[in-house]
């Protein structure tokens, strides 16, 4: 079962783990500064660089998740050839383009694997493709992070399988939370996108949270990806009389589910899984994405130096955008796989750095405090957020 988490115990937790990790192995960190393009390697020009891959969704119209941890990946990997890369060895990322599709993230990794020689996998973005593409990176054993997977089961997958995204288990009842003690909410209709497996399974974790929270679910209806209307769901919802809609989507799908629901009268509250912890949200939705609550591990006002570090140096590579969740994850998840190549100290070994990975305890990311639990999912406490204005305003 997961834990759960407040930002409190986990900054105890994690100053704990800080306290053994440094007296066991003397803790390492990566220097770094706020450069964006790779510098030349600091000494030992002759040394190989060190291969990693990335398979992110670049194009179709969930890209804006994958186009996001390409500019954080990115910053990280500036940062980290900049102050004079692993060990010595620049470090090199080969990015794919998974486009959405399981059978692409599957492709992907195996040319990563067989073509590239990749030390490591990042990415893919959805659920979906890491439960498509996870058993390749198994059998082969090759380590793939996930630093978006939130599926309930991704890291059962096999032994090579890690992320530090925090799973919907994490995040999802402390908006359930939010949602009965702040809003009052009693009654709720769930609406979710039964063919993806990340918003099947945040379906799932919204429905155990209201039920142990003792919120009436008083409709539940299901759509598809690539569905554009929702009339008759959202007929079928308002006539329960829900005093709060829970949905679990993606963001093209979720962000015009918002747009008629709002166009069809209902005034109240809205609470939203992961899908929506993208600017595209309100890109796309604007007004109507007014007030969604949502919850996340990052929060873009975060102000530890890790975070203002990180914020900084991404605005400077990206005409001033602010970065989103997506991005930040996979910042931290390049300087992760980082540290654990440095750990293993190895440039071949990939059961090495599968090892040195699992035994991080004791990281400090933009994210916030960070350690893998025994079965490599994050221990991290996330934030409830609310669009306000369109942006994510912090709900204490
Ligand atoms: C998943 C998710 C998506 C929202 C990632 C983009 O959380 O597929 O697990």
């Amino acid at each position: 079962m997961f834990k759960h988490w407040t930002r409190q115990t986990v900054a105890i937790a994690a100053v704990t783990a800080l306290a053994i990790g440094l007296a066991g192995c003397g803790g390492t960190t990566t220097p770094s500064n706020n450069t964006t393009t790779p510098a030349p390697a600091a000494t030992n020009t002759n040394k190989d660089p060190i291969k990693l891959g990335a398979v992110f969704i670049l194009t179709g119209p969930s890209a804006g998740y994958g186009v996001s941890q390409q500019a954080g990946l990115k910053v990280a990997l500036a940062e980290i050839n900049a102050a004079g890369g692993i060990n010595g060895h620049q470090l090199d990322v080969q990015i794919e383009d998974s486009a959405g599709d399981k059978d692409k993230a599957i492709n992907a990794t195996q040319k990563l694997i067989d073509k590239d020689n990749v030390l490591a996998i990042i990415g893919p973005t959805l659920s979906a493709e890491m439960f498509a593409a996870g058993p390749v990176a198994t059998q082969k054993g090759v380590p793939i992070l996930g630093v978006s997977n939130t599926a309930n089961g991704i890291t059962a997958i096999g032994n090579y399988v890690f992320r530090n995204s925090l799973p919907e288990e994490g995040v999802l009842p402390t908006v359930v939370k939010t949602a009965k003690d702040k809003a009052k909410v009693a009654n709720a209709a769930l609406l979710f996108d039964n063919q993806d497996d990340f918003s099947k399974s945040g379906g799932d974790v919204f429905k155990a949270a209201m039920d142990k929270e003792g919120i009436k679910i008083v409709d539940t209806e299901t759509f598809g990806t690539k569905d554009n209307d929702f009339g008759a769901q959202i007929d079928k919802a308002l006539a329960a009389k829900p005093d709060g809609i829970f949905i679990s989507s993606l963001y093209p799908a979720g962000s015009q589910l918002l747009i008629q629901l709002r166009a069809k009268g209902y005034k109240g509250p809205v609470f939203g899984g992961n899908g929506f912890n993208s600017p595209k949200v309100f890109e796309i939705a604007n007004n109507a994405s007014e007030n969604l609550t949502v919850g996340s591990p990052w929060f873009s006002g975060a102000t530890t130096p890790e975070a203002t570090k990180f914020i900084d140096a991404y605005k400077k590579a990206n005409d001033g955008k602010v970065p989103d969740q997506f991005a930040a994850q996979a910042y931290d998840g390049l300087k992760l796989m980082a540290k654990a190549i440095e750990k293993a100290n190895t440039t071949t070994n990939r059961d090495k750095v599968r090892d040195a990975l699992a035994g991080i305890t004791d990281y400090v990311g933009a994210t916030g405090k960070f350690a893998f639990d025994k079965d490599r999912n994050p221990v991290q406490a996330p934030f409830v957020l609310q669009i306000q204005g369109g942006k994510y305003v912090e709900l204490k």
